[in-house]
């Protein structure tokens, strides 16, 4: 078979499986790979980074619940794509990564760009992520490239399955030692918890959350729901919420864990495996790991429909509330702190918003001061192997032109991805994005990690927070996006009163929800090439100009400076709550 035969054999086969995104760096080794597709009317984006391109794809593949496919050259170039393939073997998410390779002969002999390709990833792509390895000798173009009219098939009918279901992982359900029994009891929650469990809700699937809701509102038992389960809002189960954050798991006087959909972020988790060990857990996830090394992971359909209701603990909910209101008074005392302006942030991003939250701070900041009123946000976030890495790449290619799209990040975050603009320019015109960026001068949470605060402060910031004083203005600039700087609420809480007043006139419609009207349905007809996202909760009604306030439209960056010392007496403030 000729070199165009094979490239084109390839990416029929990344077609068949419902492919339709085409992510390329370019080297000479994959000309022939690139000469098919440029002959193709297949979607291609076009990347300098590897790294970049393969987060891309993975953003790409949760929005459209199709595989992405990544194309390399040989060499270094294919192991760009490790910490992606990674976040998406533990996270389901399908991808294709098709890498050109040098022929045979030179493996193990240090000639140029030829390294050791084949099973380069490992268990990782085992699973969700699939390799195919492919050698090219010279001459590269050894054929006539055809014109080709792929047809990808519509999403649903490929071969492949969908994103965050059926992972198909070659992995047992159960975790290490010590494993909880086998469902019994309420039909599948063994008796080890039937007494008084907490339910803790990580990211969840949205056609999951009717299933999930129902159960803990029989149950009756407290809940913990993160931002990414989409229920931390949810009115049907505000009765049940723990509302104060973590640490008020602690108060609880819980004799088991429920575990629901993806692995937890709260610290509390962890804890399960150091400090409560002796709290039973059972888990319920679309995802096979366990995330622990104990306890059993049971599909979410096996969560029961039967269940005796809980006795609620009145005593511990009077806390909870207590508690969120003492946090609420804190971060009204210190409106210039981090907490404060992530709170006033979460009233500002226009309703129905897609949200992307960065894996250090901003995803538990989030979660603890973040309004709990229903503002129709989507929340995003790498929650597979929890790296920094990635993220605005991840980010623009999750980027949905039928509606606003917020990534709010960390600094060093921010730093690490710094390339990742590249694409902007290639992507649908339609779309509008904020790129937020907490710059508070380094990886804070590291002084949040209590065996990291035993360490002498200046230690600490110089080698593990790795404090800086940079700002993100010339960046923005670099890659022409609009640049703002926030310092405190009352820049952020200008804009809210702006698009409150001119631009995003929200309003409910019916029951189930509130509809798109007048110019946002006109809007959303008029993408292109999408699904367009159907409003659960609010809409906007006027379409916002560019000029009304930070969020209302464009491609910009907010850069989000805390006050230093106002953030440390908040923190200190809350942990003296505890
Ligand atoms: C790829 C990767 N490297 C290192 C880490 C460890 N890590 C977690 S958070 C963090 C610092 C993040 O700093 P920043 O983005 O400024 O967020 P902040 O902590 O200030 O919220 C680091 C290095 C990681 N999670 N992933
Ligand atoms: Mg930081």
């Amino acid at each position: 078979m000729t070199n165009i035969a094979e490239a084109r054999r390839v990416i029929e086969e990344a077609v068949a499986r419902g492919a339709a995104d085409f992510c390329v760096c370019a080297g000479s080794r994959n000309a022939p790979l690139l000469a098919v597709l440029g002959a193709s009317d297949l979607r291609i984006f076009s990347f300098v980074d590897e790294r970049s391109a393969a987060f891309f794809a993975l953003g790409r593949a949760k929005l459209t619940g199709r595989p992405a496919v990544v194309i390399t050259t040989s060499g270094t170039a294919v192991a760009e794509l490790l910490p992606a393939a990674i976040e998406a073997h533990y996270s389901a998410i399908p991808l294709i990564f098709i890498t050109a390779d040098r022929p045979a002969r030179y493996r193990g002999t240090g000639a140029p760009q030829a390294i050791e390709q084949e099973e380069i990833f490992g268990v990782y792509a085992s699973g969700s992520v699939q390799h195919t390895n492919i050698e090219f000798d010279e001459p590269l173009i050894d054929d006539a490239v055809s014109r080709w009219n792929a047809a990808v098939p519509a999403a649903g009918q490929a071969a492949s399955s969908p994103p965050h279901r059926s992972p198909s992982l070659s992995r047992s359900r159960r975790g290490g030692e010590d494993a909880a029994e086998p469902a019994g009891g309420d039909a599948s929650v063994p008796s080890a918890l039937a007494g008084h469990p907490l339910v803790i809700v990580g990211g969840l699937h949205e056609h999951d959350r009717d299933r999930v809701r129902d159960f803990a509102i029989a149950l009756n038992a407290p809940v913990y729901a993160e931002p990414l389960s989409g229920l931390r809002e949810d009115p049907a189960l505000a009765h049940l919420l723990v509302t104060a954050g973590e640490r008020m798991i602690g108060r609880g006087d819980f004799d088991g864990v429920i575990r629901i959909g993806n692995v937890p972020t709260a610290r509390f988790w962890r804890d399960l495996d150091e400090s409560r060990r002796d709290l039973p857990l059972i888990s319920f996830s679309a995802l096979p790991f366990t995330g622990c090394s104990r306890g059993v992971v049971h599909p979410i359909e096996a969560l029961p429909v039967d269940v005796t209701p809980r006795k609620r603990d009145e005593n511990f909910f009077a806390t909870d509330r207590e508690q969120a209101a003492a946090i609420e008074r804190i971060l009204d005392a210190e409106p210039q702190s981090e907490l404060a302006l992530l709170r006033e942030l979460s009233r500002t991003i226009p309703i129905n918003s897609r949200v992307y939250l960065g894996n250090s701070l901003p995803i538990r900041e989030w979660d603890l001061a973040a309004t709990r009123n229903r503002r129709g946000f989507t929340i995003e976030a790498n929650r597979g192997a929890n790296g920094i890495d990635g993220q605005l790449s991840t980010f623009f290619g999750q980027c949905d032109p039928s509606r606003m799209n917020i990534c709010v990040i960390g600094d060093l975050t921010a730093i690490y991805d710094s390339n990742a603009p590249w694409i902007v320019p290639q992507l649908d015109p339609a779309i509008d994005f904020q790129i937020v960026i907490i710059n508070n001068g380094g990886g804070r949470i590291f002084g949040r990690v209590a065996s990291l605060r035993k360490l002498d402060e200046s230690t600490r910031e110089r080698i593990i927070e790795n404090i800086h004083d940079l700002d993100f203005e010339h960046w923005a600039a670099m890659w022409r996006m609009d640049y703002s700087v926030i310092t405190n609420e009352g820049d952020l809480a200008r804009s809210r009163k702006l698009a409150a007043s001119t631009a995003l006139d929200a309003r409910p419609a019916h029951d189930a929800g509130f509809l798109p009207t007048g110019h946002a349905t006109a809007q959303l007809a008029q993408l292109p090439n999408r699904a367009p996202f159907s409003p659960t909760l609010f809409v906007g009604e006027k379409v916002p100009k560019a000029d009304e306030g930070v969020f209302l439209s464009g491609k910009r960056v907010i850069e989000i400076r805390p006050d230093r010392e106002s953030t440390q007496r908040a923190w200190a403030k809350y942990d003296a709550l505890w």
